[in-house]
């Protein structure tokens, strides 16, 4: 009895803690620094100083004499100091006798803006650039809280457009323009860097070529450096995008990568400027775009300027919601080399999944190359990082709050890669909601802080469920956000069946030493790891194998019984996600509440569209039943094949009331 009286008093005092607790109104354009005190008054109760002995961007916070110090290296370090100290606030933990003592791991920490010149942004989710190009004046309020949002991660550059560039960035009305962002971004610690167009010197100068060895092509470079220098005295250089899908490059001189890079990189030599020379490059007549980063740059390692850095994505085929590590990553050793991520979600359901990357960049950052024996970390092969962004003019950037996350979660590895992921969920949780009033610190950790994080850790791994588990990958329609596994027409390394290879037999690339022998391309012991079905991760299994349908993995079940179960695994977690956001509704401003929920369900409609579409198709080939203990397909392959969903004319994908996707025959099959 006394232990019933006890617990029904407990139970009551948590409906009464959670009924009192009022939800504080927030609309998510404080992204991350919404818990934080405002950074002048941080600084303002600080003394400071420059300490040209400790590392340029570094700091130092402590405590002396009842007073709190921060010393940097730089204005910078400064800066970062600052924020760091509004962040130990938030979290709790700058309490007396604070020592915090940091450096950034990568000199080198940029966001790339796949942002047009039209204002449309490639793969944006969150609405128009938000550098306004098309505008009169430039949106110098957007830009100081953007310069504010990354310099408190640690961020220290910026591409400010598409590497599918275009040549006007580099006339003279867009350098004026380009200055001007550069003067507001320069107050915040971060360089501006452009992306080029190759044949930049025929659009805008009328040159025959783009022959990098060609004396005009190399004096028109050089010019066009002295003219942005002028401008931009600290401007960081070039990225670029050559030959590859479609874009004109040095090969079309019958010149290599490193022709073209080595000219640009002297152009910018002078001033300090650096050459980012992306890796992203594939044929639609190889056998095996997995193969082809390696295939073109392998032979080019030491060829490259000491200011050329080659930019890798993180997996070899292009951002999908799990690869294994680009094996070029422990082949160049001459050659410096960044990585480059996606924050945009372009492969996993845009600004409408809940979809935490800390996870997914943790797993490529800590990868073994063992290019210099064990413990040559990806983190460790690289010098630079860069991330592509996901910052559009929605007032609160990134189309909604979880998808800022991955902005957080991206600078803050860039400034540290050995952060787990976990502990970037929670710093994320505690500064970017606020407390409800009324409510105890330790019931808002408990009640809110936990769940949601756990939310965070499981995301990334449920997309992977319901999209594409088990190694499988690109099985993409055209706007790349829904299922097309069926896709077989055009260019062969666009298509789906490209990559699942499904057939009666069974599914999957065979990337062995018996097949496209990628997995050579690994260092051992990798490369005998992913040879070998014995030893191949499961979560890769079909990255680097066909298999059988009935092929046993190792919970005993056949392969066809676990793609199955991975799809509903994947439905059945985001129903959880939906179930712990309804309990945390009276912990949240209804707003982002109301956000949020209007996503999940979203998510869990399209989850059930991914696995009806896959494993439905898939079930052509196998002609096997559905395990008995998943859920059943909700629609027959029969009027998912060949359609896709509706999109706006930014290509937003579009879904009715009930969150589910507005599904429709492509124009080619439809009746005129
Ligand atoms: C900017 C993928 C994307 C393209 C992108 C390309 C790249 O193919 O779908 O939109 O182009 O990668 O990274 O260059």
């Amino acid at each position: 009895m006394r232990k019933y009286l006890s617990f029904a008093l407990a139970a009551f005092l948590f409906a009464a803690c959670a009924s009192s607790a009022r939800p504080v109104e927030q609309d998510g354009t404080d992204l991350w620094l919404a818990a934080g005190r405002p950074y002048e008054t941080v600084l303002a109760s600080v003394q400071t100083g420059i300490d040209p002995a400790l590392p340029a961007e570094g700091f130092h916070i402590y405590d002396k004499d009842g007073k709190r110090f921060i010393q940097a290296g730089s204005e910078a370090g400064l800066r970062y100091g600052v924020y760091a100290l509004q962040r130990a606030e938030a979290l709790g933990q700058a309490g007396p006798g604070m020592d915090l003592q940091e450096k950034p791991f990568y000199d080198i920490r940029l966001l790339n803006h796949w942002d047009n010149l039209d204002d449309t942004v490639e793969r944006g989710y969150a609405g128009l650039s938000m550098w306004e190009w098309t505008a009169t004046e430039i949106p110098e309020a957007r830009i100081r809280h953007y310069g504010e949002l990354c310099a408190s991660i640690g961020l220290n550059g910026s591409v400010l457009n598409n590497v599918n560039s275009n040549p006007l960035v580099l006339d003279a009305e867009h350098i004026a323009r380009v200055a001007k962002i550069a003067d507001i971004l320069r107050e915040y610690g971060i360089k501006t860097y452009l992306s080029i167009k190759w044949t930049s010197p025929i659009a805008l100068s009328g040159l025959k070529s783009g022959d990098p060895l060609d004396p005009k092509v190399r004096q028109w470079w050089k010019d066009k450096a002295a003219e942005i220098y002028a401008a931009i005295p600290d401007f960081g250089g070039f990225l670029v995008k050559a030959n590859s899908e479609g874009q004109a490059g040095p090969q079309d001189y019958g010149r290599t990568h490193a022709d073209g890079a080595n000219m640009l990189a002297e152009a910018l030599a002078p001033y300090g400027g650096i050459v980012m020379w992306r890796a992203f490059v594939y044929a639609p007549t190889s056998p095996d775009r997995a193969n082809q980063a390696v295939e073109e740059f392998l032979p080019l390692d030491g060829q490259f300027a000491d200011n050329v850095i080659i930019q890798i994505k993180n997996g070899p085929v292009d951002f999908q919601p799990r690869e294994p590590f680009s094996p070029l990553f422990g082949r160049l050793k001459k050659t410096k080399m960044m990585v480059e991520f996606q924050v945009t979600q372009e492969y996993l359901g845009f600004s409408n999944h809940l979809a935490f990357h800390g996870t997914t960049w943790e797993e490529c950052l800590d990868s073994d190359t063992y290019r210099d024996g064990e413990g040559s970390t990806v983190a460790k092969m690289v010098t630079a990082i860069a991330g592509v962004a996901n910052t559009g003019q929605d007032p609160n950037f990134c189309g909604y709050v979880f998808a800022q996350a991955n902005w957080y979660a991206y600078g803050r590895l860039a400034w540290n890669p050995e952060l787990s992921a976990e502990q970037i969920a929670d710093e994320w949780v505690r500064q970017t909601f606020l407390k409800p009033e009324g409510m105890k610190d330790k019931a808002f950790e408990k009640k809110f802080v936990e769940p949601v994080k756990d939310i965070l850790m499981a995301s990334r791994e449920a997309v992977v469920d319901y999209e594409m588990p088990l190694g499988l990958h690109h099985l993409f329609g055209g706007t790349h956000y829904g299922p097309a596994p069926w896709e077989r027409l055009g260019r062969p390394d666009w298509t789906p069946a490209y990559y699942h290879k499904a057939d009666s037999a069974g599914i999957g690339f065979d990337r062995t030493r018996d097949g496209s022998g990628n997995v050579d391309q690994y260092n051992e012991p990798l490369a005998s790891t992913f040879n070998d079905l014995e030893t191949c991760p499961e979560n890769l299994l079909l990255w680097f194998h066909h298999l059988p349908w009935d092929y046993k993995l190792s919970s005993g079940k056949a392969l066809w019984d676990e793609i199955c179960l991975h799809y509903d695994q994947g439905i059945q977690t985001v129903e959880g996600f939906r179930k712990t956001w309804q309990e945390l509704k009276p912990y949240v401003s209804p707003a982002l509440w109301a956000e949020t929920d209007r996503k999940l369900t979203i998510q869990a409609s399209d989850a059930r569209w991914w696995r009806d579409a896959c494993v439905g198709y898939f079930q052509t080939f196998s002609g096997r039943p559905l395990p008995a203990d998943v859920e059943p397909l909700r629609t027959p392959i029969d009027s998912l094949i060949y359609r896709s969903i509706q999109s706006d004319r930014l290509g937003m994908p579009q879904h009715d009331e009930a969150g589910d996707p507005i599904i429709m025959m492509p124009r080619r099959f439809r009746r005129p």
